[in-house]
């Protein structure tokens, strides 16, 4: 079966979003709103599977949904709602709890990073999240999804969710008039210079939200000063900086910042390598801080301006939600009819 194209993406209202969601997810989010139909979302649910407070995570959907408007993204053209007011979600997510397999979940990478040692204490959601994530992107019945390299092994997970409910329901399905398949095999967009940004002061680790250091990462509400500390902070080794790209071997903070650069100004990493090769990082961190600066400034500003105005966001959200629903609704309906619930 053909489907439509259309895109679908999250991001988790955990506080703290930085350069690496931006770089690796949102700018992408800007540039689909010019080729397809997008439904960027804000993904609460998923900000409750590991300790919150509920104050601080109404603040944090309210931040994140403010960075999509600054950062370019038009609500009125796509849509652009919080993940709980729809609740086909969670619906559709219980009935691929009953599709996927054990020993799928059990080979998820992130789950074992972010539970750590203690697994046994990690909560049942934050296991079965990528579950959820499917759920997210195939309620709608989405066929790309941009989203940094961290995220591949979930997409893939989505695309085995939803072969098998077409393999296991596929008398069902021809029968109530779907054809072959009810569900896309989402596709992941994964590209670009900077699909994992790197902590700033460890090239070897992603940066991210809930690291413990600030100086880790750029966060979108930083103002001029704090990027250009951080950036002048950021670790680097002794070379100088290499003039073609096997230069930047071994190399993983070199290799960041330059990938940094190239996103942020749309070059390649080629182009900045032969623009800033021989020279010193300090003249290299000098430009990238005017750069990240002519770049970030006004999305956070904006940010806070938004975020800022309860009553614009809070009705940004509930105008989406209820376009999300009306295009989730019959999907959910025709999931039940397929799976032989009575409605
Ligand atoms: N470092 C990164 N580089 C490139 N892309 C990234 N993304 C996250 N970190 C990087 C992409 O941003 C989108 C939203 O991510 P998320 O908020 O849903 O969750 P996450 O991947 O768990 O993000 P964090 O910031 O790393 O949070 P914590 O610290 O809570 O784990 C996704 O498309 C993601 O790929």
């Amino acid at each position: 079966m053909a489907f439509k194209e259309l895109v679908f993406s999250g991001v988790q209202p955990t506080g703290n979003l930085h350069l690496g969601n931006y770089l690796g997810a949102i700018v992408k989010f800007v540039e689909l709103q010019d080729s397809h139909d997008c439904i960027y979302c804000v993904v609460d649910m998923h900000a409750i599977t590991q300790a919150h407070d509920p104050n601080q995570l109404i603040a944090n959907i309210r931040e994140v949904t403010a960075a999509f408007i600054a950062c370019g993204i038009d609500p009125k053209k796509h849509i652009v709602f919080n993940q709980s007011q729809v609740a086909e979600h969670a619906e559709l997510a219980w009935v691929f709890n009953c599709v996927a397999r054990i020993g799928w979940l059990n080979r998820m990478t992130q789950f074992k990073e972010k539970a750590g040692k203690d697994r046994e204490n990690a909560s049942i959601g934050l296991y079965d999240y990528p579950v959820l994530m499917a759920a997210d992107i195939l309620v709608y019945r989405a066929t790309h999804v941009p989203v940094g390299e961290d995220q591949k092994q979930h997409l893939e997970l989505s695309r085995d969710i939803a072969q098998k409910f077409n393999n296991d329901f596929a008398e069902s399905i021809a029968a109530h008039g779907f054809g072959e398949g009810f569900f896309p095999l989402p596709e992941p967009l994964i590209q670009g210079p900077a699909t994992r940004v790197m902590s700033l002061r460890d090239g070897t680790k992603k940066m991210s939200k809930s690291d413990a250091s600030d100086y880790s990462r750029i966060n979108l509400s930083d103002d001029a000063d704090a990027i250009a500390q951080k950036v002048r902070k950021a670790k680097t080794d002794p070379e100088p900086l290499p003039s073609e790209l096997p230069g930047l071997d071994k190399r993983p903070e070199a290799t960041n910042l330059v990938g940094i650069y190239a996103a942020l100004s749309g070059a390649t990493k080629d182009q900045v390598l032969a623009e800033f090769g021989g020279g010193q990082f300090s003249q290299f961190k000098a430009s990238l801080v005017d750069l990240a600066v002519a770049k970030l400034g006004p999305i956070g500003a904006e940010m806070k301006k938004l975020s800022a105005d309860h009553a614009y966001i809070d009705s940004v959200l509930r105008d989406g939600s209820a376009r999300a629903r009306a295009i989730a609704a019959p999907n959910m309906k025709a999931v039940k009819e397929i799976v032989g619930f009575l409605s």
